[in-house]
């Protein structure tokens, strides 16, 4: 039997169209292009050209005596820098942003959220009693550029962490200094000849991606917040039906909220919309792709077409006038499957082309210029073209559940805390919290252990937190509506009914895992849970992983103290002794620990056997399913049913 691909009957659909117009697809390049068995377990070294060392057969160690520890823990180290990187050059462009913004240069931006402003000069030491917002945020955009540079101290929002973890960071000597100085020195020790004991190596990964999650990532998510607003909830929808028959469609695709919050904005301006009308259609619909996707769902409504498996797919629907795009996570197959049909795909950030994409730089100086320019450029192709396949499929959703919403969610303005949260786990109507986040990898049944694990979480009175392409995954699949909980177990929805919020709760892009780290340290210092994050019943899963981001994510939840699984494969496959020393041996450093699995429902059991188990090391009430009885009785709706949830096979409609 064929091998499933998918369990989105959306793109199970739009498969069918893009191979019959010869278009090219992860799926199928993943089918022919096989992963080097070798490299595949981390057994391959190719830090000089003395190799590539591959340790096979009787190889034990490489040209210049490295042993296979040595060489793994300098891949997995690698790799996390390579992630760190990419998160905190992304929070570098928004500093720069709001040093722009402050420094009245960039025209369109404003400061959005006065008080998160005022919460981030706190958090960095500024004064903010009677100066303008924009003098507070020239220092805020200053003091957070500082950080990249800094070479000796501390990274400023460590002490946003509980007291006992910051103490575990120093002791260790991980706390990191400066988030460049960290990054560069991870690919200086794992060079040739350099840090040659795979325990000092891997303490240096976890230092390197403790820059991501308290560094870059935090930034990134504060400073757009500042500058876009803080999310609260919004109703959406998801899926190619988000598509239009009559408009122009153009999706945004990438990473950085900044020219995503000015397409939105020039969307709407008369004066393109005029011109798509001359040009025969109603006007420009803006739709999200991947983690770009996400800001804009989670701040504007603006509908998410998919995740990183479906690039091609929502080109080969011929509706899609143009693939705007940064960076990260963009398949350069786009513009091969551009080609075929009369798609233009748009690289906007001179960090990142594409042979054969038109490239339309972004400037902060003249935004709202470059993104008619970039409108009118797709605009232009609306009159050519050809066969529209836009599948049927359109789930609604509610997401925007940022750290601050949450906390006003269980208290309003004046008393906004975790209270009720830590309450109702203690009691064990909620038994733990699972993070379940991260990519599609070709290699797995697309969306599948997403979906999956996260139905099975509620279901066991786990309440779940989602970012990046799980929460599209969840979106697609209609499982951030109230009405799912109806779906969770009896103390899960009692709560969610109680606070008016959905069991699953989509937090935003990648870059906003960081506000899981802020919910962790609220839920440590509120009281009845531990003093510190590793305390916490919870679990940080990303079932479908493939980028280096997502090892760097997974690396700094670790070294927050979370117990952390990842599916698809292990990078150290090939060597016990590293696997024993990111879990075991991390567990002991750091109270967090990184394992491989690759089947969801084994993820499952052992994601609950640790919720249970941090719960008893805690002494609260036990866990007991039957204690509660549902309390379901006032919620509404009929449109899902656990079932049909199950096969993927629910209602949709009304696309057009
Ligand atoms: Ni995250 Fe977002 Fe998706 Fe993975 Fe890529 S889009 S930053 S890396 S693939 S979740
Ligand atoms: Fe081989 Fe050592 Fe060079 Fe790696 S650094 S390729 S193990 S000689």
């Amino acid at each position: 039997m064929e091998k499933k691909e998918t369990v989105d009957p959306a793109v199970v659909d739009m498969l069918e169209v893009a191979r019959s117009q010869g278009i090219s697809t992860p799926f199928d390049r993943g089918r022919a292009v096989k992963p080097c068995p070798i490299g595949q377990e981390g057994n391959c070294c190719r830090q000089c050209f003395m190799g590539p060392c591959r340790f096979v057969g009787k190889v034990e160690v490489g040209v210049c005596g490295a042993t296979r520890e040595t060489i793994q823990a300098r891949n997995l180290a690698r790799m996390i820098a390579g992630g760190a990187a990419s998160h905190s050059d992304h929070g570098r462009n928004m500093a720069f942003t709001l040093l722009a913004v402050a420094e009245g240069k960039a025209p369109g931006f404003e400061i959005k959220d006065e008080r998160k402003l005022k919460r981030v000069a706190g958090f960095m030491g500024i004064e903010t009693k009677e100066r303008t917002n924009n003098e507070i945020a020239l220092d805020v955009a200053k003091t957070a550029l500082g950080e990249w540079g800094k070479q000796t101290g501390e990274l400023i929002y460590l002490k946003r962490a509980p007291a006992k973890r910051q103490a575990i960071w120093r002791k260790l000597g991980i706390a990191p200094r400066g988030i460049d100085r960290e990054i560069v020195e991870c690919m200086h020790r794992t060079h040739m000849g350099t840090d040659q004991d795979a325990e000092n190596i891997l303490n240096h990964a976890l230092c390197t991606s403790l820059v991501d999650g308290w560094g870059g990532s935090m930034l990134a998510t504060d400073i757009s917040d500042i500058l876009f607003g803080t999310p609260v909830p919004v109703a959406a929808t998801s899926n190619f039906g988000a598509l239009k028959q009559d408009e122009v469609n153009v999706v945004v695709h990438g990473h950085e909220p900044t020219l995503a919050e000015m397409l939105v904005i020039e969307s709407t301006n008369p004066e393109v919309i005029a011109y798509a009308q001359s040009k025969g259609a109603k006007g420009v619909n803006l739709v999200g792709m991947c983690c770009s996707g996400n800001e804009i769902l989670a701040r504007r409504g603006v509908p998410i077409v998919g995740n990183f498996m479906q690039q091609e797919l929502a080109i080969a629907s011929g509706a899609v006038e143009a693939m705007v795009v940064d960076y990260q996570c963009i398949m350069q197959g786009i513009v091969e499957a551009a080609s075929k049909l009369h798609t233009r795909v748009i690289t906007t950030s001179r960090k990142a082309k594409i042979t054969g994409a038109t490239h339309i730089e972004f400037e902060d100086e003249k935004g709202p210029e470059i993104a008619r320019l970039i409108l009118r450029t797709a605009i232009d192709q609306f009159p050519n073209r050809k066969d529209v396949h836009i599948p049927d499929y359109l789930d609604r959703l509610i997401v925007g559940f940022s750290h601050e919403y949450i906390a006003y969610m269980q208290g309003g303005v004046y008393r906004e805390s975790f209270r009720p949260f830590n309450d109702a786990v203690m009691q064990g109507r909620i038994r733990g919290a699972a993070g379940v986040v991260g990519c599609n990898n070709a290699h797995s049944v697309h969306d599948e252990a997403h979906i999956n694990l996260v139905k099975e979480f509620i279901k066991n009175d786990v309440l779940v937190v989602t970012t990046g392409c799980n929460a599209v995954a969840c979106a697609k699949h209609g499982l951030l509506t109230p009405e799912v909980m109806r779906y969770a177990g009896p103390g899960l929805s009692e709560i969610c009914e109680t606070l008016g919020i959905p069991p699953i709760l989509h937090l935003g892009s990648c870059v906003d895992n960081s506000r899981i780290l802020t919910i962790l340290s609220q839920c440590a210092t509120e009281g009845g849970l531990g003093e510190d994050i590793s305390d916490l019943p919870v679990v940080g899963v990303a079932p479908e992983w493939m980028s280096e981001k997502a090892l760097s994510i997974g690396a700094y939840f670790v070294a927050s103290g979370v117990y952390t699984i990842f599916g698809v494969g292990s990078p150290v496959e090939g060597c016990q002794p590293t696997v024993e020393m990111i879990s075991k041996g991390w567990e002991e450093k750091v109270g967090g620990k990184l394992e491989f699995e690759t089947d969801w429902r084994k993820m499952l059991e052992k994601g609950l056997a640790h919720i249970d188990l941090k719960r008893k090391l805690l002494k609260i009430e036990e866990y007991n399913p039957t204690k509660y009885a549902k309390s379901s009785n006032y919620i509404p709706g009929d449109a899902y049913s656990w079932e049909t949830l199950q096969t993927g096979a629910y209602s949709r409609g009304g696309a057009k």
